[in-house]
Formats: C-alpha cells, sequence, structure tokens
C-alpha cells in the first residue's frame, strides 16, 4: 500500500527550524516561525494561563466528554471579545482545535453546502491556507494583495480581480495583523469590500488569529465587525494560539452567520456532523483554561495587561527597526508580527548561511524574534540587501 506514496519534502518551515537547530552559532537570529518571544528570547507560558490551569486542577472534578461543539461557555465567553455586541440569534459557535481547525471546518462546510463555491485567497496568505482549502475540495482563486517591493497594498487590483468573482464565492479575509506582511486594509477599504461582497453575493470568511496584537482585542476586531453587521452571511475562524499564547494547547473556535436564527441552527447541525467526522471532539484543556481567563474579572485583567505588554513590545520592536533602517519605515505602519521584506531568496540565504539570521524563504520575518540585544545587528546586516 504505502509504496504507492510520493516522497514529500520537508515544508519551508520545518526545513528552517532543523537548519536553525542545528547553527552552533550562539548568536544566531530566529525571525521565522511565528510564535511571540519576549526581549529574552523565550515563549513563556501567561501568567493568567498559569492561574487558569491552577485553578483548573483544584477544580475540575471530571474529564467524561464534553460535546462535538466543545465547551458551549468558552464559546459564549470568546464570542462577547471577538465578535461584540453582535446579534448572537444569527450567529452560531463551535469550539475547534485552533484556528487550523475552525479554517478546515469552514471549509468542509462551505463544500458541503455547496461544493462550485470557490475560494478566493490574496497573493501572499499564510502558507496553510492553501492546503485547507483544497483539502475539503474546493476550489482556489487568486487576488493580488501585496506588493513586496513597495510594501504596498494592492487595493484597487484586488477590487479589479474580485469583479470576476461569481455569487457564492468565498473571499478569504485576515482580520488583523496580516501574515506574511504585516499590511491591514483601512476602515475606507474594509468599507469597499462590504459594498463589493454585498453586490456580487459574496461570502467573507474572516481568519482572525492575531486578536489583540495590532492595536488592542476591540480595535483588532472593530474592521471585521463593522463587515459582519453589514452583509447577510460570513464565517470566522478565530484561534487562542497567539493571543492568550496556548499554541500546542489546541484552541480556536468556528462562527457561522447566517440570514436567520433558523439557518444558523441549520448551520450548527451541519458543523457538529462535519467535526465528528474529523476530531469527533476538540481537545478540552485549552478551552478550560480561556474560559477561566475570561469568566474571571480579575484573570481578564492579568490577561489583558500581559497581552498589552506583548503587543507594545511588537510594535516597539517595529518602530526601533524602521529607525535604524530607514527603508523600512513602512514596518512601523504595518501590525502584529511578521513584516515581508523587500528581500528575494538569495538574500533571505545569504543572510541565514553568512549572519546566521533566519526568516522564511520569501522574506517574512516574525518581528517577535527580535530584541534589544539584537536589532543592532540585524539591521547591520540587512543594509546591503536593501535598495535605495
Ligand atoms: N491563521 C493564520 C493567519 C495564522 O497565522 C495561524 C497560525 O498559526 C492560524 C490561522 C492558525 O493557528 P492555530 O491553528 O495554531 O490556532
Ligand atoms: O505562520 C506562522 O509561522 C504561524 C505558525 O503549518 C504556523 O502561523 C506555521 C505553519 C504551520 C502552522 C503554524
Amino acid at each position: 500500500l504505502f509504496d504507492a506514496l510520493d516522497d514529500q519534502p520537508l515544508d519551508a518551515m520545518l526545513t528552517l527550524l532543523h537548519l536553525l537547530r542545528n547553527d552552533p552559532r550562539s548568536d544566531k537570529i530566529d525571525l521565522g516561525i511565528g510564535v511571540y518571544g519576549d526581549d529574552n528570547g523565550c515563549t513563556p507560558v501567561m501568567q493568567a494561563a498559569k492561574m487558569a490551569e491552577r485553578n483548573l486542577i483544584e477544580t475540575q472534578t471530571s474529564k467524561a466528554y464534553l460535546a462535538a461543539e466543545g465547551d458551549a461557555h468558552f464559546i459564549n465567553l470568546l464570542a462577547q471579545r471577538v465578535l461584540g455586541g453582535a446579534e448572537v440569534n444569527r450567529y452560531c459557535g463551535v469550539q475547534t482545535p485552533g484556528g487550523t481547525g475552525a479554517l478546515r471546518l469552514a471549509a468542509e462546510l462551505i463544500h458541503k453546502a455547496n461544493p462550485e463555491a470557490r475560494v478566493w485567497l490574496g497573493t501572499p496568505t499564510w502558507i496553510n491556507h492553501h492546503a485547507l482549502i483544497r483539502s475539503a475540495g474546493l476550489h482556489i482563486l487568486e487576488h493580488p494583495f501585496f506588493d513586496q517591493a513597495t510594501q504596498s497594498v494592492l487595493f484597487d487590483e484586488m477590487m479589479t480581480a474580485l469583479e470576476s468573482a461569481r455569487t457564492g464565492d468565498v473571499v478569504l479575509l485576515h482580520a488583523c495583523c496580516h501574515n506574511p506582511t504585516g499590511a491591514d486594509f483601512t476602515p475606507a477599504q474594509w468599507r469597499t469590500i462590504g459594498e463589493l461582497v454585498n453586490r456580487k453575493g459574496l461570502i467573507p470568511l474572516i481568519d482572525i488569529a492575531y486578536q489583540g496584537l495590532g492595536h488592542g482585542m476591540e480595535a483588532d476586531a472593530a474592521a471585521m465587525r463593522t463587515l459582519l453587521d453589514s452583509v447577510p452571511e460570513a464565517i470566522i475562524a478565530a484561534s487562542c494560539s497567539k493571543n492568550f499564547g496556548l499554541y500546542r494547547e489546541r484552541i480556536g473556535a468556528l462562527w457561522v452567520k447566517a440570514d436567520s436564527a433558523t439557518a444558523a441552527l441549520r448551520a450548527r447541525g451541519n458543523l457538529i456532523l462535519i467535526a465528528r467526522a474529523m476530531w469527533s471532539m476538540p481537545p478540552d484543556h485549552g478551552a478550560a483554561v480561556v474560559r477561566t481567563i475570561l469568566d474571571s474579572t480579575d484573570l481578564t485583567q492579568i490577561w489583558l495587561t500581559e497581552l498589552e505588554q506583548m503587543r507594545t513590545r511588537l510594535n516597539s520592536m517595529r518602530a526601533e527597526l524602521a529607525k535604524a533602517v530607514p527603508q523600512l519605515a513602512s514596518v512601523a505602519q504595518q501590525s502584529g508580527m511578521f513584516a515581508l521584506l523587500p528581500l528575494n531568496r538569495e538574500a533571505v540565504a545569504d543572510l541565514r548561511v553568512k549572519h546566521g539570521i533566519y526568516m522564511v524563504e520569501n522574506g517574512r520575518m516574525n518581528i517577535a524574534g527580535l530584541q534589544a540585544g539584537n536589532l543592532p545587528r540585524f539591521a547591520a546586516a540587512l543594509k546591503p540587501y536593501l535598495q535605495g
């Protein structure tokens, strides 16, 4: 049986991780995989999560199965943070294994509801989006999103491409802190997207994986919420990996906004059916941690303070990098964990070989890998590869 399988290359992210681990240089700089690091390069468990875990160990009385939709209280508490005061009866939500599980579940639901639907992805987008959408059997179309050389959002080009979308097509949008570019839409651009979505009868699929790491929990969701209020149907895939630091616990959620309460209930039944065939029930621990935090005013305050420290550090590293390398001034205007530097593959390889600086081959850097102690060396190493 297995002889029939093709060999598969390691993906770019894993190859990078492997090279990094085997590099003996003590001053190597890891700007690769998208995990938050503090000024010492550590990714500690957040204090609020530690406190919630202690509380859970003392009070949890059973680990018996919950339900295919996960922890209902978790979903409701997270909905308040993600969706705000949305018209809840038109939404249904389920807990998922990470934002990845939410996106995969979304793709399966779309395919079940309309196998002819095509999904529009911006170029570039998160490396996993293509595989997740394709795995459900959906057809992908791409529209321009970002020009690496000029560091600008190709908004007009995107709108022109989307003019050829068909009614029922899905358009995937990053709510904030775009991965890999850090470039987000302006409020006016979000309004234009809303008009196009409504005029052409498209369904927005919103990926929100970095809420709170750009401008704040509320600010990072504001544009998405305005869009959601203006459209009859939408899908929202959220991740708690980054903003709660729960990466390996695999915790996220998916919401569907339907055009009536009845349709929302029907969507919910289908989500549960699909989830049962994929993972039966989502892992509980991450949801229990997030629920415990959001259910307590004190823990919520501690978590928000920690999240603010992460965000402030990211933004200050952005400002420092822009100051040290004037050609990268735009990095200070972008948000979240990533920037897509105007570097070609040779430059990225050179920086790794000559300087021990690790970035993804397309030029994406993780801003959280910068530290007061390594930023000057990074800036100096980068300069010969930048124009102007
Ligand atoms: N969406 C984007 C844009 C991401 O960068 C990530 C990254 O990790 C995810 C979704 C999913 O994250 P996870 O499955 O770890 O929650
Ligand atoms: O883009 C990143 O680096 C993060 C982490 O298959 C990640 O989103 C990368 C690849 C992947 C899963 C998570």
